[in-house]
């Protein structure tokens, strides 16, 4: 971590309501989006805290942000009020309010940062190794589902509106061709040509969805595994990064989670033949999630979710090659063609899906028989 940022996460902290001095800021985590700083302090009972500079560029309406957690977390916060207070926290996210009790501090630069819990002795997994992960992550996200069933949504604001809309995604693609302000349009014609010839399937759920057969639910849509927190054990503790939950399609959190635990590599591995699907880890996040969701599911979203196993990876890819058309604003890279890499990677699955199908849809099925 930079000086700057070091010393700029030190001021920010101070601003929050922490009963304890602070030891140390360290950049923490592999978000695509926020910065991530652990914040130790001096406290006896070893509790450290999560501070993040908001990424506002990507997140402008930082209130209605930040309403939103409150309002998610504390509705996850009835359903287990029985537990005793720590094990709460290790189970949904806590907000730590600013000295003038804010949700968040605005410092003098324009950043806008927040702090939660740190939930200690957990672990998120950038690629997932075993079926005992695979399966929590998936009854991780099934309770939250079924847990936020019964939250009032005029209360949640759409806070990127057509997160997962690939009508939208398409469109911003094309957008970002036409302008080719990179001059990288040359170097990407056989993928332009693999998005084009598949575009009508992967408009099936947003079809669906305008024909009335799909409800709308309050759902995380960045189910990405390194999203869920698993503890030393492996056993699924608390869902995070929430800012993006929002009404959603029940397939689009099914398939951005298989999109990641799929993949037995990282999502930004330069060798494509490495990328070929672990269908022991796909079936059971399939049936850690569809133990806990199949009890509220329509049939018509149960057929959907095979779809969103295909949709997701596509429209990743869409985002990635729209951010690298566009000179690499929105995802934090590494290296110059580090968002063209990751575009190779999310098609090179939906090809192995494709081979796969069959495969695929009877996993489903087999969960739902037994
Ligand atoms: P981003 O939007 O940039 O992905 P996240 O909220 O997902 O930001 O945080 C980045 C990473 O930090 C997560 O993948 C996880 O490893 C870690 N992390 C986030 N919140 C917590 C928390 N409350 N306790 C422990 N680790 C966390
Ligand atoms: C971002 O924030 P993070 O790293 O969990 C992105 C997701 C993408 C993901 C790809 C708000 O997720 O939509 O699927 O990168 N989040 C946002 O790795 O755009
Ligand atoms: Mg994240």
């Amino acid at each position: 971590m930079s000086n700057s940022n070091q010393i700029n996460g030190l001021k920010a902290a101070a601003a929050f309501s922490l009963s304890e001095d602070i030891i140390s800021v360290d950049a923490f985590g592999s978000g695509h989006i926020n910065d991530t700083y652990r914040v130790t302090t001096k406290n006896t009972h070893g509790k450290s805290f999560l501070l993040q500079r908001i990424n506002h560029y990507i997140f402008q309406n930082v209130d209605g942000l930040m309403l939103n957690i409150k309002h998610v977390t504390d509705h996850l916060k009835t359903k287990i009020a029985h537990l005793p207070p720590e094990v709460q926290e290790s189970r949904v996210l806590t907000i730590i309010p600013t000295k003038s009790n804010d949700l968040y501090h605005l410092d003098d630069d324009g950043n806008y940062w927040r702090m939660f819990i740190l939930i200690d002795d957990t672990k998120s997994y950038d690629v997932v190794e075993t079926t005992v992960q695979a399966s929590e992550g998936g009854k991780a996200f099934g309770q939250f589902q079924l847990q936020l069933a019964d939250l009032d949504a005029s209360q949640i604001v759409e806070v990127l509106p057509n997160f997962h809309n690939i009508q939208f995604r398409l469109d911003n693609l094309n957008r970002a061709i036409a302008a080719d302000a990179h001059n990288r349009v040359k170097e990407v014609s056989d993928i332009l040509d693999f998005i084009s010839s598949r575009e009508d399937r992967m408009k099936t759920i947003l079809n669906l969805a305008a024909q009335g057969k799909l409800p709308l639910r309050i759902t995380h849509n960045d189910t990405k595994f390194n999203n869920v927190l698993l503890d030393q054990n492996d056993q699924a503790q608390c869902v995070i990064d929430l800012d993006t939950v929002m009404p959603g399609y029940v397939a689009y959190d099914f398939g951005d989670a298989i999109r990641t635990i799929i993949n037995p590599v990282e999502e930004d591995e330069k060798d494509l033949s490495k990328i070929v699907l672990n269908i022991p880890l796909y079936a059971a996040y399939a049936e850690g999630y569809l133990n806990e969701a199949k009890e509220f599911l329509t049939d018509v979203e149960v057929h959907s979710l095979l779809e969103g196993v295909f949709l997701l990876p596509y429209m990743q890819g869409v985002r990635f090659l729209t951010d690298y058309l566009e000179g690499d604003h929105y995802f934090k890279t590494k290296y110059n063609d580090h968002n063209l890499v990751r575009t190779k990677t999310q098609f090179k699955l939906v090809e192995e899906m494709e081979r796969q199908e069959e495969e695929l849809k009877s996993a489903i099925s087999s969960v739902l028989q037994d």
